[in-house]
């Protein structure tokens, strides 16, 4: 026995170090590289889309407080009596190539959508289960798959494909703990035979539909779920998709909403702040991607107008990139499969902006100086070896003089990102004590005016003196 184990050691040794040889066991590729599309990306969509959009925040006659998609924990439904919703889940209205089109008008350059949320539904075709899109009327009458559908969509445009995945599972009956309320035997239950299941509708949704760019697991942080059996989805995930990205969640390393991984040796390519942006970023080499909704939902509640306004929006986008870190915001299409007016509109205005100020958040850094008064910087290094530093006003200087406290470079020069040809930005120089610009008029953006401030060298800063 030991003998045999040594000759394969031995053999693999000797194929390893022989040119050519088939490698079956690559390594994938280093975190750095894999990531490196998405550091550029830094605006992303989430869509959650379920059962829940059909009782849209409401049961039996009752508002139920609370995000939509936990609807069937808030109002207390049995799964026997949540699982007929899957009868009447039938979004007609649903075009994944209009979806695919407002992601590009809105800028956004990757989607994460739910392929199952804690409800347990699975939005796509699954051999391994019945609570699926096949057994509703959308995916008996028309044979269709809202993954497939989105899959091609996408990659005819050129965005990035992202699976939500839920480790929680409220209707699966292995799944433990149970509710309080879930009077289904959990003596039955057997949580190794969940983790199968998991293991095995993630295999489906990882290779049923091409390269999947993203997979982006919740859900992790009740009792059942361990360290090991994290190590071993993140495992699973890589074996399967060598490229693939896969967030925190998907182990116990995750402190609460601030979502960035504690020390250890937790996996998780990425860090998940939730419904917040950091105070500050982390540094090279730690990559980090705030979630957040536009109202107070993630799932569609038809009641929820609590819509935040374009300017915040931007605002979240330009505070994370400053950071150096993404922005995924949030849609939760209605169960005809449409996405709400009031987030049409944000996220085009969104676009309209990035129209002229993109270069100024795809693919840059996080800023030079940390708080400055009147807004937030963003760097890119540029192919001279100069910096670019753009500068976001999001409080215009009233005596029209703006400055970048700190900075100590020379500066090469200064121009606006605006529509029109007026010379706004009247000039740029250094004072010693930091760059000061000089501007003419009033703001020409009202969410955000970008400045681009062009520095010589890498970015030299000083402690800003009171
Ligand atoms: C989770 C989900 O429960 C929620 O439905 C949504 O999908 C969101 C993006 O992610 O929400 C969480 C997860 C963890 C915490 C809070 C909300 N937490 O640990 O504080």
């Amino acid at each position: 026995m030991r003998c045999l184990l040594f000759t394969a050691l031995f053999l693999a040794t000797l194929l390893a170090g022989f040119p050519g040889a088939a490698d079956t066991s690559a390594a994938p590729p280093p975190l750095d590289k894999r990531i490196a599309w998405w550091d550029e990306a830094r605006f992303g969509m989430f869509i959650h889309w379920g059962l829940y959009a059909i009782p849209a925040g409401e049961w039996e006659g009752r508002e139920i407080h609370g995000i939509g998609e936990w609807i069937m924990r808030n109002a207390q439904i049995k799964p026997r009596d949540y699982r007929p919703l899957a009868e009447r889940f039938n979004p007609t209205r649903f075009d994944a190539e209009a979806w695919v089109k407002l992601m590009k008008q809105a800028g956004c350059k990757y989607f994460v959508i739910t392929t199952k949320h804690h409800d347990g539904f699975a939005l796509f075709r699954s051999a391994v289960s019945d609570y699926d899109i096949a057994n509703t009327p959308f995916g008996k009458d028309n044979d269709r798959d809202i993954m497939r559908e989105l899959a091609d969509a996408a990659r005819k445009e050129g965005i990035r494909i992202g699976w939500y995945h839920s480790i929680m599972d409220w209707q699966h009956p292995d799944y433990l703990p149970r509710h309080e309320w879930d009077d289904r035997p959990a003596e039955t239950a057997d949580f190794d035979r969940f983790r199968k299941y998991l293991h095995a509708q993630v295999q489906e949704i990882l290779t049923n539909y091409g390269e999947i760019d993203i997979i982006w697991f919740d859900g992790e942080w009740e009792a059942t779920w361990t360290h090991e059996h994290g190590v071993a989805l993140y495992d699973h995930c890589q074996k399967l998709a060598p490229n693939i990205l896969i967030n925190n969640r998907v182990d116990k390393g995750r402190k609460g909403m601030q979502g960035m991984t504690k020390q250890g040796e937790f996996r998780g390519d990425f860090g998940t702040p939730e419904q917040e942006v950091p105070e500050h970023g982390f540094g090279e080499g730690v990559y980090w991607e705030s979630c957040m909704t536009m109202n107070g939902t993630w799932g569609y509640k038809a009641k929820d107008h609590n819509w935040k306004s374009t300017t915040t929006l931007i605002r979240h986008l330009i505070d994370t990139a400053s950071k150096g870190g993404n922005y995924l915001l949030n849609v939760g299409p209605t169960a005809e499969g449409l996405i709400p007016r009031p987030s049409v509109e944000r996220l085009q205005a969104m676009g309209k902006w990035l129209e002229v100020n993109g270069e100024a958040v795809y693919g840059t850094k996080a800023g030079v100086v940390g708080k400055l008064g009147w807004g937030r910087s963003t760097t890119k290094a540029l192919d001279d070896g100069n910096t670019a530093v753009y500068l976001h006003v999001f409080d215009w200087p009233a005596d029209g003089r703006l400055v970048v406290p700190g900075l100590t470079n020379e500066v090469v020069g200064v121009s606006g990102l605006h529509l029109d040809r007026m010379r706004r930005v009247a000039g740029a120089r250094q004072t010693g004590k930091g760059v000061e610009i000089a501007l003419n008029g009033e703001a020409w953006d009202e969410h955000a005016s970008v400045i681009r401030l062009v520095v010589k060298g890498e970015p030299k800063t000083e402690q800003a003196k009171p």
